[in-house]
């Protein structure tokens, strides 16, 4: 009874979302958040809005770049949500906000949408939930939802296999960055931003950049390599214009659909680890509390119990569906 007036109220919010209302948004990111929906909302139909994933190193600019970026789509009449991935302060347990600060400018736009949310496991980024969040924001109707990543090993990150399209962000000065770069997300970005162009080299690491793409791309797939400045607004309309592009482009080739079909298959993987890691954990919480020390428990007892959960879970999926 109390598990599906949940469901009636969070259907009554998805209507919510669906009639564009802001502060339904955000309740329901902060009911996914806190709660696992993610099985659920992935059956709301196909997508619609472009997501775009920011990826590059700490510090390149990407917030800042988001900011510049997202005010210049909305000043095109699209409207974009942006989705930034905190790491938790270990110290303080709770996000670090300065990505909502930096990026407030474009946040008071009214076709623009900005929500910082906390990244338990930075490499995961919240993965079980994002295949809904993305689907949240879809509903609402957004033209393009940016997620900005976090940390180290983003070229295996959900945030760049569930992307539309990737956009790399580096700066000039990393050491021999396209060495180190090479093997990992190079190979995924469908745009480059050489950010911080005020700086000395940034003309080197474009023609680093070049070389390097000349070499393992054909030429009409060499992704656009473009010097802004994002702290001054310098050179941002032409990044809308190469993602915009892009985008088309990817959409008249096929690129996008073969790309969505993998999100599918992606996404039902996340559903189906995210469910089976929910019913384990059940589990354990329950033999924690019948027996405090884990070496005492006995391991095949755990197996055949999270087998019954799994029968159960099955027979009520059976259920439903009938
Ligand atoms: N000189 C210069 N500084 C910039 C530029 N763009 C951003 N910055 C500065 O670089 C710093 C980091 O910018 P952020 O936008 O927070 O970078 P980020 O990639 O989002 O950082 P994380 O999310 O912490 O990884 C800030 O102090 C910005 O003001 C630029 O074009 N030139
Ligand atoms: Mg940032």
């Amino acid at each position: 009874m109390a598990e599906s007036s949940t469901e009636t109220t969070f259907d009554r919010l998805l209507d919510r979302v669906r009639r564009k209302d802001r502060s339904a948004l955000a309740r329901a990111i902060t009911v996914l958040e806190r709660e696992h929906r993610a099985e659920r909302l992935l059956s709301l139909g196909s997508r619609r809005a472009t997501v775009v994933t920011v990826a590059g190193p700490p510090g390149a600019g990407k917030s800042t770049l988001l900011g510049a970026l997202a005010k210049e789509l909305a000043h095109r009449e699209l409207s974009v949500a942006i989705l930034a991935f905190d790491p938790v302060s270990p110290r303080s347990g709770g996000a670090i906000l300065g990505d909502r600060v930096r990026m407030l400018e474009s946040a008071e736009l009214p076709n623009v949408f900005v929500r910082s949310l906390a990244a338990r496991d930075p490499s995961g980024a919240g993965s079980s939930r994002l295949p809904a969040l993305l689907t949240l924001l879809d509903t609402y109707g957004f033209d393009l939802i940016f997620l900005e990543t976090v940390g180290a090993g983003q070229e295996a990150s959900p945030l760049v296999l569930l992307a539309d399209l990737v956009l790399l962000v580096l700066v000039p000065g990393l050491g021999d960055s396209v060495q180190t770069l090479k093997a990992g997300v190079l190979e995924f970005a469908d745009v480059l931003v050489v950010n911080k162009a005020d700086r000395p080299d940034a003309e080197d690491l474009v023609r680093d950049l070049s070389a390097y793409y000349r070499l393992v791309a054909p030429t009409d797939l060499v992704p656009p390599i473009l010097q802004v400045i994002a702290t001054r607004d310098v050179g941002i309309p032409a990044v809308a214009d190469a993602l915009l592009a892009v985008r088309q482009r990817y959409a008249e080739t096929g690129i996008t659909e073969r790309r969505r079909q993998e999100h599918a298959v992606r996404c039902w993987q996340i559903a189906l680890s995210a469910r089976c890691q929910r019913v384990l954990e059940e589990v354990l919480r329950e033999r924690a509390a019948e027996a405090p020390d884990p070496l005492a428990w006995r391991e095949p007892e755990l197996y055949r119990e999270l087998a019954r959960r799994l029968h159960r879970l099955a027979d009520s999926m059976e259920t439903e569906r009938s």
